[in-house]
């Protein structure tokens, strides 16, 4: 589908033997240990009922303990074996010392010095906690199925030789560093709670892929969302904006040595946070795919990503001719969709083997087909299916390019489709939400709803394609990184409040701006699951309900108008500033409308009590806010200078309405 025709559809509005070992230690800390609540995996509701600190994504169990919290105010010891992943240590001598504690980092606990306290860092292959003395049971099955599976972790807290003690194990190396990650969320007034996990994630891909039309996100942003993904325990970043021309229509040419080093730069930040830089190369505007010079060049582009790190990769086929191209390709293949399905598999087959030869560590090769929605079998799928070597994975987007409703079944069908009854394949979802590049007057900021909470039942992963504002993106990149992780335990909402939450910090006023500004950007394309502003509708129904009945306004209207008038003042006192930079042109229109809902407010009350002249005046204020409303003020890459949209026009129903009830002359 090329960017055009996306654009039309806007129209629509768019890890065994050391195991047990591990599992024994993980558990060991139990002196005084009681667990006050049932572990709660997957409860929708997160850990909230457990009496712990909310931790996002909802781990599979966890639960609190009698035991004492870990201080990390003082001395700190944190105990990793040699060979230990050095970001998880690294990120938790930042929280010991952003915490104000002091760590000290030692092979084992020795003796420790009187009031200190310690956390123990090791994986299923290589546990700290070997050093501690006198395991006091706690094989349970919870920690033994974390412990068995990729990214798989357990925390246990409790007193170790008197010292109160954390210990983090995972099955692995991304599975220490996203016990690492909860640890951070189990902290509470300066200590980890006492607390029981054992959790792992229920997809095997998580992450995000910057596959939009429009501005590329910046070097910067790129680096956030990296650092933002890995926090909420993604494991997948896909480099592939359509308008970054080296990816697309240039995708011969090599980078040059700045572009290899800030290519070099996200890799490595991708690898500290546990992300995989997955690098996407879209060869299908002008390939040839029977051409052996292509596959050379495709092949030598991908050695060069290689040559930096990168053992992930795309090869998309999407948004381009249905047919094949060249008269080599006629010729081999000749005309049709199945034909051309037929030499995009020899292509990809050709490709993977070539690439893949003498590598290591390199991940499956996937591609995104050229027909990449739906469920259903077409000569084109069912010749892909047939040809395409089964180790290679299809990225799908759903029933839809922009799917409201993702279900297992429709994925089983799919995966079926794409492969063959026999041997169906592999998909991870490219999933079209939050992204607005077909709509780049609006944000998508509502939670996602819509996708089977057992999805990860019949795909490999999930992959969110963000919105060209990289900030405004941040809280559906959470509400992903919970449904990826843990689908039955995610609850939309939860996830959406704490993500606003998480993006605001501790300013109550500025919590309250960021969910207004929020609450106004929900709408996605007519999609009734999604109202459009629920809050500030609730507000304008419940003023005219009392108008309408000829009693004084409740005043909730009014006080989100004058919140709203304060967010280009508030949202840049956020968490996260980028926020309010990406926000900031809709955030000036919100301002508007709050100042004319405000006016309109005192219009209509000056209606009510018959005084002409404030009429008059008021109609005035409400429609030069109106007008300052719908400037154009926020630029894109090939529409022009675009006026901010929020919602589906609720404000302006409102002063509209309001102007129609009070008239020029009564
Ligand atoms: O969705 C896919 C596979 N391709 C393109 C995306 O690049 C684009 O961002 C979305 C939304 O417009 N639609 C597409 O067709």
């Amino acid at each position: 589908m090329s960017a055009a025709s996306a654009r039309v559809r806007g129209k629509h509005r768019r890890k065994v033997l050391l195991l047990s070992a591990a599992v024994l230690l993980a558990g060991a800390l139990v002196a005084g240990w009681f667990v006050v609540s049932r572990d709660r995996p997957g409860v929708p509701g997160g850990n909230h009922a457990t009496g712990l600190p909310p931790v996002f994504p909802v781990p599979m169990n966890a639960s609190a303990g009698q035991g004492d919290p870990v201080s990390l105010k003082g001395h700190v010891y944190v105990v990793a074996p040699p060979g230990t992943d050095q970001p998880s240590l690294a990120a938790v001598q930042d929280l010991v010392t952003a915490t104000g504690g002091t760590p000290e980092v030692r092979a084992a606990l020795g003796n420790p010095a009187e009031g200190s306290s310690a956390i123990f860092l090791g994986t299923s292959d290589n546990p700290a906690a070997v050093s501690l003395p006198g395991a006091l049971g706690g094989d349970d099955a919870a920690t033994r199925e974390a412990l068995g599976r990729s990214e798989g972790y357990a925390i246990a807290t409790g007193l170790s030789s008197g010292t109160p003690t954390a210990v983090l194990t995972g099955h692995d190396s991304d599975g220490l560093f996203h016990a690492v990650q909860t640890l951070k969320q189990l902290l509470k007034d300066g200590s980890v709670a006492a607390a029981r996990v054992s959790d792992w994630p229920l997809m095997q891909t998580r992450g995000v892929i910057e596959g939009f039309y429009g501005t590329p996100w910046s070097h910067q942003a790129r680096l956030d969302v990296l650092e933002f993904a890995g926090a909420q325990k993604m494991n997948t970043y896909i480099y592939s904006p359509k308008d970054d021309p080296l990816l697309r229509d240039k995708w011969r040419a090599l980078y040059s040595d700045q572009q290899l080093k800030d290519l070099q730069e996200l890799i490595d930040t991708a690898t500290a946070n546990h992300i995989r830089f997955t690098y996407a190369l879209s060869p299908g505007m002008d390939v040839c795919y029977s051409r052996d010079g292509d596959l050379g060049d495709a092949v030598a582009k991908l050695d060069s990503l290689y040559a930096l790190g990168v053992r992930s990769f795309v090869i998309p086929l999407d948004d381009i001719d249905t047919k094949v191209q060249c008269s080599e390709d006629l010729r081999k293949y000749g005309p049709g969709q199945a034909n051309l399905a037929k030499a995009q598999a020899a292509f990809l087959n050709g490709l993977n083997r070539r690439f893949s030869a003498g590598k290591e560590g390199l991940q499956p090769l996937q591609t995104v087909p050229t027909f990449y929605t739906g469920s259903g079998s077409s000569p084109y799928k069912k010749e892909l299916g047939r040809a395409l070597d089964p180790g290679i994975i299809v990225q799908w987007t759903g029933e839809d390019v922009v799917s409201h409703r993702i279900t297992t079944d429709s994925a089983e069908t799919a995966r079926r489709s794409y492969g063959t009854q026999d041997t169906p394949r592999e998909l991870v979802i490219w999933d079209n939400y939050p992204v607005n590049d077909f709509s780049q007057d609006h944000l998508f900021m509502a939670p996602v709803i819509g996708r089977d909470a057992d999805l990860h039942s019949a795909v490999r992963g999930m992959v969110t394609n963000p919105m060209i504002e990289p900030y405004l993106s941040l809280p559906a990149i959470f509400n992903y990184a919970d449904f990826s992780w843990n689908g039955p335990g995610y609850n939309p909402r939860l996830s959406m409040d704490e993500a606003l939450v998480r993006l605001s910090g501790p300013d109550p006023e500025v919590r309250a701006a960021v969910q207004a500004f929020a609450d106004l950007n929900q709408d996605w394309q007519d999609d009734e699951l999604t109202p459009s502003a629920p809050a500030l509708r609730r507000d304008i129904d419940q003023f005219w309900t009392d108008y309408d009945a000829g009693r004084p306004p409740s005043g909730g209207l009014l006080a989100r108008a004058q919140l709203l008038q304060r967010l280009p003042e508030l949202l840049p006192k956020m968490a996260v500033p980028g926020f309010a930079a990406d926000a900031g042109h809709w955030a000036d229109a919100a301002a508007w409308y709050g100042r004319g809902v405000e006016e309109a407010l005192n219009m209509l009350d000056a209606a009510k009590r018959g005084d002409a002249s404030a009429v008059a005046a008021g109609r005035k204020k409400v429609q030069d806010a109106l007008a300052a409303a719908a400037a154009k003020t926020q630029p894109t890459l090939d529409l022009g200078v675009v006026t901010p949209v929020l919602g589906n026009g609720e404000l302006n129903s409102f002063l509209e309405r309001a102007l129609q009830t009070a008239p020029p002359r009564g």
